[in-house]
């Protein structure tokens, strides 16, 4: 049994509830993701995921789908 994963990204460029809607539905399709929480104020989204399934390259590419850019820290 994999233990989930979470991981938050920054993302730049959501802005109302449809956005929040777009990027969690996109993300929401990947196999392998649990959860998946948009805070807008904080331009965050916090992704549950099973790491065996999936990965923050996958992750970010179905953010990227919905139109949204992510932050790369560092
Ligand atoms: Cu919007």
């Amino acid at each position: 049994m994999a233990i989930p994963q979470s991981k938050v990204f920054r993302v730049d460029g959501m802005s109302c509830q449809h956005c929040k809607m777009a990027v969690e539905s996109m993300v929401g399709k990947l196999s392998g993701v649990e959860s998946v929480s948009v805070d807008l104020a904080a331009g965050t989204v916090e992704v549950k995921y099973n790491a065996e399934q999936v990965d923050t390259e996958a992750i970010e590419g179905a953010i990227a789908g919905a139109g949204y850019d992510v932050v790369k820290d560092s």
